[in-house]
């Protein structure tokens, strides 16, 4: 199957305006599938039913989907599709955040988070400084596309799928919606995803619900699995935010006062973009105590594909923004933004501007373990010297802490489920609500089974994720999966030990085996599911009171770096990161994941750019023309260490949550080159605070070392580099 994508700007579509004969006479082609051929809704989307699976009139991005070909091969599919012809009208539209300011084009609510008294705070200041940051979007870029295979079963209108998603229960949802079925006639499975990212948390339904609709029309299993280049046009990627701040701060460099106002970038339906901009919101004030505060956080409604969950979810940009502001101060007072950070860092027992009180803080202990571990104040001698002796390579250094609320921001979604079936050869099958993506969920699971039965690992198998063996699953996301997931399968696993209890007791030298057979001879129940949810969250924006996040996971990263001013290039000399997550169930797991997520928002920070055209058509949709990390871009000399005795009492054995928090990280490789620039500009003779946007690319790089080659050029906008393409 092939689908078929608008490729023009938003515009408005008729029937008639599309003519798919010659597509369907071409050899192969089974049919074509409109928004007619929808039995069921063709309103869905993952809260809000604002998105069609089927462009039905109008049309409101380029990536769009109108439609699909079904042929016996996929080429047959993709040349029908190609030859399907498709005329429209056009339509004013918005693609830039700035375009959606001046037009005040936002989705509702505008969230606002306050603390403390503002007008005092600014009254307080010794000095107050304002600032801008825009941060580009990014492509998930996981391995495997997104890929549905549908299989109707004949009987009562079931419906089985085999899916790429985070969110097996949100696809089972929407397939039922859109076939007019009862849930309970569409299983969706799912083995594992080659990489999912946020990517795959509802934006696979873009494609699952088309195919599903397909199948239904056909009565035979259809399957689709898009090229690189059409995913990257149609499922979106992460929110590009743009954040305005004002800052006030004292002599000393403490900051007393902070109002920050936040843009993202959502596109044509609001997915998941509040959630997003509530987590931004919750992590505005980064790692650092700010008593006086507002932060606003505005959706921007634009003509470009839905923007979505991507690890970090809203956290990264908040963060970004923060560490700017940080920089400012420290640059304004010229003073090393080393020493503003610790002093502004946060201490045990006080409260977020979402007034949740932080206890048993550890970032004390990453940031001295991280400034030890790296040699920080040797590091910085070497790097001033390097940049006594050279003129066009700067080094630069930043330690950048991060903190990272651990719960869904949507308290029900805190809930997890678990089936074990012991059979009466021992064996063990295990399933849970979560699904793997290259992360280690299914591991974890297998060793908190194996502990809490007293069993080997081996003796434990999970086959794949099943609406059918645990429902009403939430997405496997939030990197909460191991803290639910695992409470579920301990609750599981708890209520089989007990039953085989009686039969250990009577036999006490015996084995697992001969428990399990005593149990099933005496007609015990040898299967079990189990339960968990959060205790004790329930936030409310109305009264800025109840608890968000069950609890923190914390790190610290130095970064060094050495720029090219002549180019722009950079080279990442150096990381050291230390996190805290907790008693980690499995290091060699956790350690994978704190690198893959530093190396993500390395990519993020400072390589990775999307390209549109200012009608707002993705222009980057391969890795030829978008640049992901490669070996090279690995800092030379990395080093992660798990902080040690720091327990968590709040998730499953003491450990902590670990898949999107160490990606902030990488933000100290960012603050590194700008501070690399910042010696380039001081011997150009400019200094004071600067605004350097995401990533650092070496346009950026090179423009912003402001020396007599950059004067001759004419200043260019902020972020827009090349006449063809826009940020936005
Ligand atoms: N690691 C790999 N290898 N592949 C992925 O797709 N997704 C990340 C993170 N680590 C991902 C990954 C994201 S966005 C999240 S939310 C968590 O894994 C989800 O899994 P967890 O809850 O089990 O940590
Ligand atoms: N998804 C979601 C998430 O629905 N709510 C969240 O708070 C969240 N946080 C991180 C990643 N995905
Ligand atoms: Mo991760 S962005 O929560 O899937």
């Amino acid at each position: 199957m092939s689908t078929i994508i608008v490729e023009t700007q938003s515009g408005f579509l008729t029937e008639s305006s599309i003519d798919s004969s010659v597509a369907e006479a071409m050899p192969g082609v089974a049919c074509c599938v409109f928004a007619k051929d929808i039995p069921g809704s063709n309103a869905v989307g993952p809260i809000t039913y604002d998105e069609t699976v089927l462009a039905d009139g109008q049309v409101t991005c380029v990536g769009h989907i109108i439609g699909a070909v079904v042929a016996d091969t996929q080429l047959a599919a993709q040349r029908a599709a190609k030859a399907v012809r498709v005329q429209y009208q056009d339509l004013p539209h918005i693609v830039t955040i700035q375009e959606a300011i001046a037009a005040q084009s936002f989705y509702q609510p505008i969230r606002t988070i306050k603390s403390g008294d503002l007008e005092a705070g600014f009254k307080q200041a010794d000095h107050i400084l304002e600032g801008e940051m825009h941060i580009g979007g990014q492509e998930h870029f996981y391995l495997e596309t997104n890929v549905t295979l549908a299989v109707p079963r004949g009987e009562d209108g079931e419906m089985e799928l085999f899916v790429s998603t985070q969110s097996p229960s949100k696809t089972q949802l929407l397939v039922a919606k859109v076939l007019g079925v009862p849930a309970n006639r569409v299983m969706v499975r799912v083995k594992r995803m080659g990489g999912g990212f946020g990517g795959k948390e509802t934006r696979t339904t873009v494609l699952s619900t088309v195919v599903a609709v397909a199948a239904n029309k056909l009565k035979r299993p259809v399957r689709c699995m898009l090229d690189r280049d059409e995913d990257m046009l149609v499922t979106g990627g992460r929110h590009p935010f743009y954040g305005k701040y004002k800052v006030g701060f004292l002599n000393s460099g403490k900051v007393v006062a902070l109002d920050v106002s936040y843009y993202s970038n959502a596109g044509n339906s609001m997915d998941l973009s509040l959630s997003i901009m509530e987590r931004a919101l919750f992590h505005m004030e980064n790692s650092y105590s700010v008593a006086n505060v507002r932060g606003r956080g505005f959706v921007c409604r634009t003509n470009l594909p839905s923007n979505t969950a991507f690890r970090g979810f809203g956290g990264p940009q908040g963060m970004m923004v923060t560490e700017s502001w940080v920089t400012d101060v420290a640059q304004s007072l010229g003073r090393p933004a080393e020493e503003v950070r610790r002093l502004n860092l946060y201490v045990e027992g006080e409260s977020t501007p979402y007034n949740q009180m932080l206890d048993q803080l550890t970032l004390d202990r990453c940031w001295d373990e991280c400034l030890q571990r790296s040699g920080y104040q040797q590091r910085r001698a070497a790097a001033d010297l390097y940049n006594r002796l050279n003129r066009w390579t700067k080094r630069g250094l930043a330690i950048v802490p991060t903190k990272f609320g651990i719960s869904f921001t949507a308290a029900f979604l805190n809930q997890a489920g678990a089936l074990v079936h012991i059979y009466t050869d021992g064996s063990v099958l295990l399933t849970h609500g979560g699904t793997e993506m290259g992360q280690g969920l299914h591991t974890k699971m297998v060793q908190v089974a194996s502990r809490v039965l007293g069993i080997p690992c081996s003796k434990i198998h999970i086959s794949e994720t099943s609406t059918n063996t645990v429902p009403n699953t939430s997405p496997t996301a939030a990197s909460a999966s191991s803290d639910l997931n695992g409470a579920a399968v301990l609750n599981a696993c708890q209520t089989l030990i007990q039953r085989l209890a009686p039969y250990k007791t009577l036999n006490p030298k015996g084995s697992w085996e001969d428990w399990v057979k005593a149990a099933y001879f005496d007609r015990v129940n040898l299967s079990a599911n189990g339960f968990y949810k959060t205790p004790d969250l329930g936030y409310s924006f109305d009264t800025n009171s109840g608890r968000v996040f069950n609890y923190f996971t914390y790190g610290v990263a130095c970064s060094e770096v050495e720029i090219d001013c002549l180019t722009g290039a950079h080279k990442n000399l150096s990381t050291t990161i230390v996190m805290d997550v907790g008693h980690s169930l499995n290091p060699a797991i956790d350690i994978g994941q704190v690198e893959g997520g530093f190396l993500q928002g390395l990519g993020l920070f400072t390589l990775e750019e999307l390209h549109y055209s200012p009608r707002g058509v993705l222009l980057t949709r391969g890795p030829g023309s978008y640049k992901i990390p490669a070996f090279g871009d690995i800092p030379t000399q990395l080093t992660v260490s798990l902080l040690r005795d720091a327990p968590n009492d709040k998730a499953i054995f003491a450990s902590k949550a670990v898949g999107e928090p160490p990606l902030f990280l990488a933000a100290s490789v960012f603050y590194a080159i700008k501070d690399a620039i910042t010696a380039a500009r001081v011997e150009s003779g400019v200094s004071g605070p600067f605004r350097l946007d995401s990533p650092a690319s070496a346009e950026r790089i090179r423009t912003a070392c402001c020396d007599r080659f950059t004067k001759l050029c004419p200043p260019a906008d902020p972020g827009t580099f090349t006449p063809w393409s826009v940020q936005v």
